[in-house]
């Protein structure tokens, strides 16, 4: 039987590359977001009947729940979570921080984890197996300055996954964390609300990783044997040393 696997934020960066990646390797991809048109073109590239769409807010969990409610028979049986969906809003120092960026970071990157890890529980339950994927960050093993509360939302994520992973075991179902530094993506958009000057400098002088990168790894982790949970693993370029230590010619 074709493996399913659900992916959070897949109209972008590592979760679109991760929707591709996962398909490459024979699975069938549940694709959520927002922007359904973006996932319209995924679903066009990876096949119609490969991929099912489910548009919604991580944000609010009714819509959460509803989406997952909805999900016809064939799609039920979710063998992979890969809990990505996410993002950094503002970069300031705590004094001069937004309410409403805090916001947003701590209702996507942590509650909405927890909305959709709640919803998809029960059908891994009750297969009695399956594999969560969270998309941590160096952000969740350091801070940096301006990080504030992007970095505690990641350490969310690094604590939510350790303490996951304890919860479930007893259940045969897999939790591993997954930690970018620098990716390429539209991630530095986002935190500078469409500025993309400023975000392109966010990756110049240095060779950043790509989405495909992380995507290859999240692809080798969710088919290793049964018995082998690569419950961690830090991805950096070669050109970072730490969450503020680059190699970068200027
Ligand atoms: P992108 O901005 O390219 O992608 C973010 C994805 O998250 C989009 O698909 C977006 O979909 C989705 N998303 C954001 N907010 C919501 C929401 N409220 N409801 C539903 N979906 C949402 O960034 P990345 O690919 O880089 O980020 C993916 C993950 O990787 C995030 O968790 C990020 O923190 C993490 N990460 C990124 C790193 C980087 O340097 N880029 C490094 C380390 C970790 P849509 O807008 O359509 O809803
Ligand atoms: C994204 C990487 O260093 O910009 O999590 O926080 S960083």
């Amino acid at each position: 039987m074709t493996k399913i696997a659900l992916i959070t934020g897949a109209t972008s960066g590592i979760g679109y590359a991760t929707a591709l990646e996962l398909a490459s390797k024979g699975y069938n991809i549940i694709a959520t977001g927002r922007r359904q048109e973006r996932l319209q073109v995924l679903q066009e590239k990876i096949g119609t009947d490969k991929v099912y769409q489910l548009v919604f807010d991580v944000r609010d969990k009714e819509a959460v729940l509803k989406a997952m409610a909805s999900l016809p028979q064939a799609w039920q049986q979710i063998e992979v979570l890969v809990n990505n969906a996410g993002n950094a809003h503002g970069l300031a120092p705590v004094q001069d921080g937004s309410l409403d960026d805090w916001d947003a970071m701590i209702d996507i990157n942590v509650k909405g984890l927890l909305y959709v890890t709640k919803a998809v529980l029960p059908l891994m339950q009750a297969q009695g197996k399956g594999h969560i994927v969270n998309i941590g960050s160096i952000a969740g093993k350091e801070v940096y300055p301006n990080g504030n509360v992007y970095c505690a939302s990641k350490h969310a994520v690094d604590a939510l996954s350790k303490a996951m992973r304890m919860d479930l075991v007893q259940q045969g179902i897999k939790v591993s964390e997954v930690n970018p530094g620098l990716v390429e993506t539209e991630f530095s958009e986002v935190r500078f609300k469409g500025d993309s000057e400023r975000a392109a400098t966010v990756y110049q002088g240095y060779q950043p990783l790509q989405a495909q990168d992380v995507a290859e790894l999240i692809g080798f982790m969710v088919t290793r044997p049964a018995h082998v949970n690569l419950a961690e693993v830090m991805i950096l370029p070669t050109d970072q040393a730490s969450a503020t230590i680059l190699n970068k010619q200027q």
